[in-house]
């Protein structure tokens, strides 16, 4: 146990490298503040229309989240973890209640576009191409996920129910093997291993082998833009997410930027798959515009690493700093889990206390947080391909993962979460302030001068209970008290200061108590 005052070097670098500032802050609150050793920096939020800033994303792998159309099944083994295992459109549509009751506020889905129609066998077991990246032909839908009015009748829904809708899309490449290949306009559109012409860098090598788009080309440049920027149009999609982005030219990305607003509107919203990227690895897509937001692969292995004491708190704290540093106007997505990583719940061996300040440590954070399906409730998946198993139903018959155990206790908490979220535009629009750091106890805050919105948060990554005492921040002026809204307590404030004890693994999330809440 410790208080704040007592604490050591760490946390005096953290404050030489964050001048105290009064500005936007009563100077009795900076006074406290200076004489318990917590610091706030000056906030510097400015409004933004974009209601993305705010927004909760939910992946899901269209076949793997839920069959509703067993009529459309080709190819279908559900014991086979290379296979098809039937999930659609339709089942998606169906089971909205799904995504829209967990807080979700945005869905990202797989490619959709018509696949390859066979499979590989280069990791030793028939593989499918049931995540949709190996496409057959752009310009139409893969009837083993829906039609177009399949496609176009999800997007109703979900608007129907205030979610907007990415839609995964491929511009490097095609699958193995694709019809594109064998037609004689296509096939020079293409580099591949056959033809000797897979060049060595990353924006010509044939990534896995798979046959690599000239899109320095204008004419491959406007059949790839006119068949998914047609597509999002006749839909209604409300934006992409961009595969493989760093295999592709700026310059495509900046005409493709430039055409996506002309032709669906200035609000039609990129992400991009930057492999690694993170807040300062993205910039180069951002400083000219071509997207919007990108993954920050960082977030996993930075919160992963914290909560299993791999490094020092005040080492990650630096770290969530720094996602501030994203360019303005531009949105980082942190996530735990994916398609393509493995798990948070399988790297922490199924611990769900730390998976929980896991998730809560995502939800407080800058940036659009990303749900990878079925994690909210303990899929625990594993390493590729086991990333990518069913959405666990546990009693109900929704096919493919009818029967599998789901922990709906673990997802209540992800609605707390959202809620949290949804309620503080300091979680969502503000800025970092850490306020301490030391031994295995963090505390920071999200500050948003402009929503007059502050929320503390404590996380104790330790074994033992911790103690500390913070200022109040002047965005809690008038407040009649403080509220944990994670462990729904209320806590009592002394004067300018707020102590607060963490029991081992634990964590609080406190903003002002509101008369008129
Ligand atoms: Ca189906
Ligand atoms: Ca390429």
């Amino acid at each position: 146990m410790f208080r704040c005052a007592e604490s050591g070097g760490g946390l005096l670098r953290l404050l030489s490298a964050r001048p105290p500032s009064a500005v936007g802050w009563l100077a009795i609150a900076a006074l406290a503040a200076m004489a318990l050793g917590t610091s706030y920096p000056a906030t510097a939020a400015v409004a933004d229309s974009s209601s993305w800033r705010d927004a909760v994303l939910y992946f899901a792998i269209v076949d793997r989240f839920a069959d509703g159309d067993p009529s459309n099944n080709l190819q279908v083994d559900i014991q086979a973890k290379g296979a098809f295992h039937g999930g659609d459109l339709k089942g998606l549509r169906d089971n909205l209640d799904e995504i829209a009751g967990l807080g979700a506020t945005a869905l990202w889905i797989t490619p959709v576009v018509k696949q390859i129609p066979g499979f590989v066998t280069g990791a030793g077991f028939a593989d499918w191409p049931y995540h949709g990246y190996w496409a057959d032909d752009f310009t139409r839908l893969d009837r083993r996920f829906g039609s177009e009015a399949d496609l176009k009748a999800l997007v109703d829904a979900c608007h129907a129910r205030g979610i907007k809708v990415l839609l995964d899309v491929v511009y490097n490449h095609v699958g193995y093997g694709s019809q594109y290949l064998k037609n004689p306009r296509t096939k020079t559109w293409l580099r591949t291993d056959e033809t000797g012409t897979c060049g060595s860098d990353d924006l010509t090598s044939c990534l896995l082998g798979l046959p690599d788009f000239k899109t320095e080309r204008k004419d491959v440049d406007d059949y790839l833009m006119e068949a998914h920027l047609g597509l999002a149009k006749r839909v209604g999609l409300d934006g992409f997410r961009l595969d493989t982005v760093k295999h592709v030219a700026h310059e495509f990305w900046r005409e493709h930027r430039k055409r996506s607003r002309a032709e669906l509107g200035p609000d039609f919203f990129l992400v991009g798959e930057v492999w690694g990227g993170d807040a300062s690895s993205l910039d180069p897509w951002f400083e000219q515009d071509e997207m919007d937001a990108g993954f920050d692969f960082s977030f996993q292995g930075s919160v992963l690493g914290f909560l299993l004491g791999r490094g020092r708190t005040v080492a990650f704290d630096r770290y969530l700093q720094s996602r501030d540093k994203v360019r303005r106007g531009h949105l980082l997505v942190p996530f735990l889990s994916s398609h393509d990583v493995t798990g948070a719940l399988h790297q922490l061996d199924g611990d769900k206390a730390r998976f929980r300040l896991a998730a809560l440590l995502e939800f407080t954070s800058s940036g659009i947080p990303m749900i990878y399906y079925g994690e909210e409730v303990g899929r625990t998946g594993g390493e590729w391909p086991e990333n990518r198993s069913d959405m666990p139903w546990g009693d109900r018959k929704i096919f493919p993962g009818a029967g599998k155990e789901r922990d709906d206790s673990l997802r209540a908490d992800y609605v707390r979460l959202a809620s949290i979220r949804r309620s503080h535009a300091a979680l969502t629009r503000g800025t970092y302030a850490g306020l301490i750091a030391d031994k295995d106890l963090l505390v920071f805050a999200r500050l948003d001068s402009l929503a007059r919105d502050a929320v503390v948060v404590a996380v104790n990554r330790g074994g033992e209970a911790a103690t500390a005492t913070i200022a109040l921040p002047v965005e809690w002026a008038g407040a009649s008290g403080a509220d944990d809204l994670w462990n729904r307590e209320s806590l009592a404030a002394s004067g300018d200061s707020l102590t607060l004890t963490l029991p081992a693994l634990s964590a609080r999330v406190v903003a002002a108590k509101r008369a008129e809440r």
